[in-house]
C-alpha cells in the first residue's frame, strides 16, 4: 500500500527516500484536506477492472493513455526525467495509476512542506488543480502508468512560481473552506 512521509530537506539523490529521522509519516486523512485523493487497484486486470470503470465514470476520466518510464522505452528520458521533478501545477487534475514499477509524487501541504507520497503498482491517486507538486523515479528506476484526463488531455505544466494564476487563488480557497 501507500506510504507517506515529509521529507527531508538534504539535496542528496533525489531518487532517495529522503525521510526524516525519526520518520514523521502523512495520513491519509491530511492528503484529502489537501486535495488529493488515493484509491487501491488491482493492477493485474486494468484492462477489463469494473471498479477502475466505476472511478472513471464517477468523475469522469474519459481519456487514458499508459507512458512507460524507463531509459529504454521513453524518449528523451532524461530530459522529461528533469520536468517531472521541477516544481509545478496544472489547470486540471493530475490523475496516476501505477500499473507497474514505483515512483514517488512530491505535493506540497498547506505550509509548504513536501511531503513524498510513494506509489507502486496498483496505487492510483489524483493531484488537483493548481497543488504544487512533482514527480520523481525511485531507486528503482522503472514506472509504467495509467494517465487518466477528464475530456482532451492538457499537458501543460506551469513551474512555480505560478501564484497569479486563478487555478492557484481558487485552490488555496478550497483549502481555506475544507479546514
Ligand atoms: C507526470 O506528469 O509527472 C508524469 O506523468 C510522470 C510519470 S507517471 C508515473
Ligand atoms: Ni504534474
Amino acid at each position: 500500500a501507500m506510504d507517506t512521509w515529509y521529507m527531508d530537506d538534504s539535496d542528496e539523490d533525489q531518487r532517495l527516500p529522503h525521510k526524516l529521522d525519526p520518520n514523521q509519516p502523512v495520513p491519509l486523512e491530511d492528503l484529502e484536506k489537501i486535495g488529493v485523493f488515493y484509491w487501491r487497484l488491482n493492477a493485474d486486470i486494468y484492462e477489463n477492472d469494473p471498479q477502475l470503470e466505476n472511478i472513471r465514470k464517477d468523475r469522469g476520466y474519459s481519456f487514458m493513455d499508459i507512458i512507460t518510464v524507463h531509459k529504454d522505452k521513453l524518449p528523451n528520458y532524461e530530459e522529461k526525467l528533469k520536468m517531472f521533478y521541477e516544481e509545478h501545477l496544472h489547470l486540471d487534475e493530475e490523475i496516476r495509476y501505477i500499473l507497474d514499477g514505483s515512483g514517488y509524487f512530491d505535493v506540497r501541504n498547506k505550509d509548504d512542506r513536501w511531503i513524498r507520497i510513494a506509489m507502486s503498482k496498483g496505487d492510483m491517486i489524483t493531484l488537483p488543480a493548481g497543488i504544487y507538486h512533482r514527480f520523481t523515479m525511485d531507486e528503482t528506476n522503472y514506472a509504467k502508468a495509467m494517465r487518466l484526463f477528464v475530456g482532451e488531455p492538457v499537458w501543460k505544466a506551469y513551474n512555480r512560481p505560478a501564484d497569479d494564476l486563478e487555478i492557484r487563488q481558487k485552490y488555496l480557497n478550497s483549502l481555506k473552506c475544507a479546514s
